[in-house]
């Protein structure tokens, strides 16, 4: 009998390896990838050419009626792939959208970990991310309240790493047995699946009243960390404490951060809820826009670190999921980057087969005894099998970079053909051996030597027990409209309660434990009764880092940035051409928006000459196609067009809501008065007199005008501010 030790790999694991770091996913999935734009003629699933694939095979009289035939098997075939074309979608997570890019390791870590993805900084290891909102099915709205979701996928060269975080640093339960109690209340309610991608509903609220543990987490919810203006302007968080091993054995607790390049930016509710409706798929279309256009969003990776023995040297439990290291006592440390580069092909097999399991890592990471985190590393593994099947790690966008080998077989769709005639160890042939890490630098070691010892029990430390410090600690690190945006979020959520026990007590109690102002606040807007007493002392403590307006890019930009062009015909051309110049020259995307999506005519042109002189402009999008929501800033030259759009009762709402959502707004000439005009009629908002006035401007021509210079000048910038 043949021998089963064959030498070398095979060939397309050679090609794999030999390709440059960067590379080894592209060419990995070069295998499977095929282009459907050929002339490569049509067949069946099993490869017969087809000459029919429109008409189902019938009898048929001379009128041409009769029955179809279940014989035509083309057609049988069609249509039976189309009845199963769904999988069931993740029980959580269920809307995202991912993209290909890579990390690169800056500083190495080898005082810590003897990982070769954070030891190696010559080594650029390919990422695929998913990012993702938590309630909502697959086909919900991307701007709602919620977590975002920052899962990477690491094609190391020593296997998979997963790293499936969230855009908020806590959790909202500490154990991960909570997690099927806790996801039900958060999910439309049973008995009419209402509502949806939303928390403002009676269940939730019941459930957080009654989990204090969750108090810290439903405060970061309700802040603008839950609003996101994109995926590329959030930060990331591992969340959980993970252990880095260096080669003494020696092991330090770590959170995992990522830093966005583009800084913290949020949209503002109002935004939110319109463009759910005008445009369900804002994130990932943004996304897929910047990527498009070479603007590859960027992140820091940083690490926070614990050496082991300290582990009881704070106030609060380093393995308590609902609690953050405080920056002022466990600094950050930036290590890497990570740029997404590259959109997928095609959403199905890549981003929805994309499957995370927080049990993958790769030998110098290690788990730490973190409650939540022991949970997931079963809870992960065990859903893909109900999603993908058992062999789900054999699918393109799952299997390693790397070689792998071993001795599981078989199962529904296994399509790996391994040679030999053993499929166990120890075998015969001494083939397909574990490699211990000493000798041969490979084999994962789970926590060598850490003792373990202790009675059964079904309990937490007691430092588990604190759920409120660091609640306060969070609000209290807010900016003062941060603050007025999670007192605005409480109210709506709570508005949609209308079971008293839970708005009642989620008020006038649970955040009365927090901070009386606000629970007094939010108790007269939903109709609780109003706290008159605080019920946790609050001594105002504040960490670094929480408030997201201590994230703006080093250097300001407008990079990625999308800003409306307004224009009809007579606009001012050299005033159009100039900011459109100098919105591209920023890396910023201006959109040219018109009054229709014909050519329109400039200033002394005339349709006729114009088109035949190919002059004119063919705007991007016409008025009716597109909202103010979906820009950034909004630019309108002067120019006679000026008189028209003055008429047009949708511009002039585009101004308004423009600079209601505080965003930069630029006019020239002519268009200076009608943008003075159009805020002049803003509604006017009743905001409590006690809560701070700042003031917005707009740029126009002539410089930064204030808004007394505006009619009706307070009740618009505190209509402004509390959009
Ligand atoms: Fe989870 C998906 C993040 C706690 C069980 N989770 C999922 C995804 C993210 C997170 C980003 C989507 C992955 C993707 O894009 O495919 N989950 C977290 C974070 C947690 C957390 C940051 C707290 C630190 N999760 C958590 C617990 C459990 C789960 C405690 C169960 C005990 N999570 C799941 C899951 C999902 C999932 C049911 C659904 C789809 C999937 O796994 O692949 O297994």
């Amino acid at each position: 009998m043949a021998s089963v030790i064959a030498g070398g790999l095979h060939k397309v694991q050679e090609a794999i390896q030999r390709a440059t770091s960067k590379e080894k996913k592209v060419v990995d999935l070069e295998r499977d990838t095929a282009n459907i734009h050929t002339k490569q003629p049509l067949t069946t699933d099993h490869g017969v050419r087809v000459e029919n694939t429109d008409q189902w095979l019938r009898i048929v009289d001379d009128k041409h009626t009769g029955p179809s035939l279940l014989e035509d098997q083309i057609a049988r075939e069609k249509i039976t792939r189309f009845d199963h074309e769904r999988i069931p979608e993740r029980v959580v997570h269920a809307r995202g959208t991912g993209a290909f890019g890579n990390f690169k390791l800056h500083k190495s870590l080898d005082d810590l970990t003897y990982a070769g993805v954070l030891t190696d900084t010559a080594r650029n290891t390919p990422v695929f991310v998913r990012f993702s909102t938590v309630q909502g099915s697959r086909g919900s709205a991307d701007t709602v309240r919620d977590v975002r979701g920052f899962a990477v996928k690491f094609y190391t060269d020593e296997g998979i790493w997963d790293l499936v975080g969230n855009n908020i640093p806590v959790f909202f339960i500490q154990d991960a047995v909570k997690f099927p109690d806790f996801v039900h209340a958060v999910k439309p309610e049973p008995h009419n699946e209402v509502p949806q991608a939303q928390t403002a509903h009676n269940n939730f609220w019941d459930f957080v009243y009654l989990h204090p543990e969750a108090t810290h987490m439903f405060m970061w919810a309700m802040s603008d960390r839950a609003i996101p203006r994109s995926f590329r302007m959030m930060q990331g968080f591992g969340v959980n404490a993970f252990v880095l091993v260096n080669k003494a054995g020696k092991r330090h607790f770590v959170k995992f951060h990522w830093i966005p390049h583009l800084g913290v930016h949020s949209l503002v509710w109002d935004e939110n809820l319109k463009l759910a409706g005008q445009d369900p798929d804002f994130h990932r279309k943004d996304l897929m826009e910047a990527i498009d256009n070479k603007i590859y969003p960027k992140w820091d990776f940083a690490i926070q670190v614990i050496p082991e023995e300290q582990q009881d040297s704070f106030e609060f439990d380093v393995l308590d999921a609902t609690k953050i290291w405080p920056e002022d006592l466990v600094p950050l440390r930036v290590i890497g980057e990570l740029e997404l580069n590259r959109n997928v092909d095609e959403f199905f097999p890549q981003t929805e087969q994309v499957a995370f399991c927080t049990s993958h890592l790769v030998p110098g990471i290690d788990f730490s005894d973190d409650p939540l985190l022991q949970g997931r590393n079963f809870s992960y593994f065990d859903t893909q099998i109900s999603r993908l099947g058992v062999n789900w790690e054999e699918l393109p966008i799952n299997r390693p970079v790397c070689p792998v080998l071993n001795h599981n077989r078989d199962g529904r769709m296994r399509h790996r053909i391994t040679q030999g005639t053993v499929n166990y160890w120890p075998n015969r042939f001494g083939a397909n051996a574990p490699t211990s890490f000493e000798s041969e630098g490979g084999g994962f070691q789970t926590a060598a030597g850490t003792r373990v010892g202790g009675t059964k029990q079904r309990t937490l430390s007691a430092k588990f027990g604190d759920h409120l410090s660091q609640a306060q600690l969070f609000y209290n690190s807010l900016s003062a409209h941060e603050q007025l945006h999670v007192r605005k979020a409480l109210g709506f959520e709570l508005d949609h309660c209308d079971d008293p026990a839970v708005y009642e007590r989620v008020a006038g109690h649970r955040l009365a434990e927090i901070d009386l102002p606000l629970a007094q606040a939010v108790a007269g807007l939903v109709g609780a009764p109003v706290p008159d007493r605080a019920l946790r002392a609050n001594a105002g403590r504040r960490a670094p880092h929480l408030s997201q307006t201590e994230f703006m890019p080093a250097t300001g930009t407008i990079a990625s940035r999308r800003v409306a062009l307004l224009i009809g015909d007579g606009f001012d051309p050299v005033a159009f051409a100039g900011v459109r110049a100098a919105v591209k020259a920023a890396g910023a995307l201006p959109v040219v928006v018109g009054t229709r999506r014909s050519r329109i005519y400039a200033e002394g042109e005339t349709p006729s000459a114009s088109a035949a002189a190919g002059s004119g402009i063919v705007p991007d999008h016409q008025l009716d196609g597109v909202r103010s929501t979906l820009f950034d800033a909004t630019f309108i030259p002067g120019g006679a067009h000026v008189k028209t759009l003055a008429q047009n009762g949708q511009i002039r709402h585009w101004i308004a809501e423009t600079f209601g959502h505080l965003k930069a707004l630029g006019a020239t000439g002519e268009a200076g008065a009608l943008v003075q005009d159009a805020l002049g009629a803003a509604p006017a908002l009743q905001v409590a007199a006690a809560e701070p006035v700042e003031w917005y401007g707009v740029v126009t021509a002539g410089g930064i005008q204030k808004p007394e210079n505006f009619r009706e000048t307070a009740a618009i910038v505190r209509g402004a501010k509390d959009f």
